[in-house]
């Protein structure tokens, strides 16, 4: 790989080479990089700035907010409103869409995000991260929150940033996936993976076990194979990881492979799981899939779900493909 190619850079040849990239939605990646910089600037700081612990308020899903989470949703809005390339943004930490301003210039893009996914590590100094999806606004004047109810098929860019012992950047537009790391003494985000490819196969799952007797039965069957490893019908050790941020996890199972779960469990069935479908499934569904890996909430591909409101929820099986075909066979067959 040629070294010290620049995520503007990058986009730059995507634009010119495939044309990916219309200008506005280059502009909206260069910015929405420039806020994750400054969000991880923020949660480097730690105890050192007034940016831990909660902000004493609740957001629309009934969950605490940090203050974290509230400066980072910050931080996206302000960096996005002003450059003409948004029509509107959506987030996690807010009930209702953002529409731009008037004072600034309408564009075509719509922008979803969960500012700080993973808002339980923040104190504990383990990895957190941004997650974010683009969809382009249907024709037609004004905008409303009708127009962000779209398919994940729909996206026209998504990735993350994690902020760990590194800040990288996970991005696909729909060529792949590429990873880029910050280089704090640029000051720039720089190519260090491209063609991220999941194994299809694995030997390690990521699944919060507390829950286990929440589960629906194939889950529990799935996980109970694993656990009994090269006694079982699975022939085969398991390993098995829960990092409690999915932008971490994720990011695991691009680096070398693996299956998240966070299905559908009796806690509250009402709810078809806890993460979101618009913000945090989408988006980390067709990263997967675009490194060759599959994404389902069980029954159906997350990315064909068409969704009814803006914070829906979804059952979220996720990685490496074989494993999640299996776990999805074991749904049917229940
Ligand atoms: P958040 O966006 O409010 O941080 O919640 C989402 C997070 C995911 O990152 C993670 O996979 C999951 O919630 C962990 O949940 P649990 O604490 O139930 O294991
Ligand atoms: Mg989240």
């Amino acid at each position: 790989m040629t070294k010290n190619i620049s995520l503007t850079r990058y986009l730059v040849e995507q634009q010119r080479s495939e044309g990916h990239i219309p200008s506005q939605l280059r502009l909206l990646l260069e910015v929405v990089a420039r806020a994750c910089k400054s969000i991880s600037q923020a949660v480097n700081k730690g105890d050192l700035g007034d940016v831990m612990g909660s902000a004493e308020s609740e957001n629309i899903q009934g969950e605490m907010q940090k203050k974290l989470d509230i400066i980072a949703n910050e931080v996206l809005i302000e960096a996005n409103e002003w450059g003409g390339h948004l029509a509107a943004m959506a987030s996690e930490e807010m009930e209702g869409i953002y529409v731009v301003p008037n004072r600034y210039p309408q564009g075509e893009y719509l922008l979803l995000f969960d500012p700080l996914d993973g808002s339980s590590n923040i104190e504990v100094n383990v990895s957190i991260g941004t997650i974010f999806s683009v969809l382009l606004k249907p024709e037609g004047t004004g905008v409303s929150e009708q127009d962000f109810l779209q398919a994940g098929a729909k996206q026209v860019a998504a990735g993350y940033c994690v902020y760990g012992p590194q800040t990288t950047l996970v991005l696909t537009v729909g060529d792949g996936v590429a990873m880029f790391t910050l280089d704090r003494e640029q000051g720039s985000f720089i190519l260090t993976k491209e063609n991220v490819k999941v194994p299809e196969d694995t030997k390690e799952f990521a699944i919060n076990m507390s829950n286990m007797r929440h589960w629906d039965a194939p889950v529990k069957r799935y996980v109970d194979e694993c656990l009994q490893g090269v006694e079982g019908p699975r022939a085969k050790d398991f390993n098995m990881r829960w990092i409690a941020s999915m932008v971490a996890d994720v990011h695991r199972i691009l680096t070398r492979g693996g299956v998240f779960m966070y299905p559908w469990d009796k806690r509250e069935p009402n709810k078809p799981g806890k993460l979101r479908l618009m913000y945090e499934a989408n988006p980390m569904s067709w990263l997967i899939e675009q490194a060759g890996g599959a994404a389902t909430n069980g029954k159906e591909r997350i990315m064909d779900i068409a969704p009814s409101k803006l914070h829906e929820r979804v059952s979220v099986i996720l990685g490496s493909k074989n494993e999640v075909e299996r776990i999805t066979r074991y749904h049917h067959e229940a």
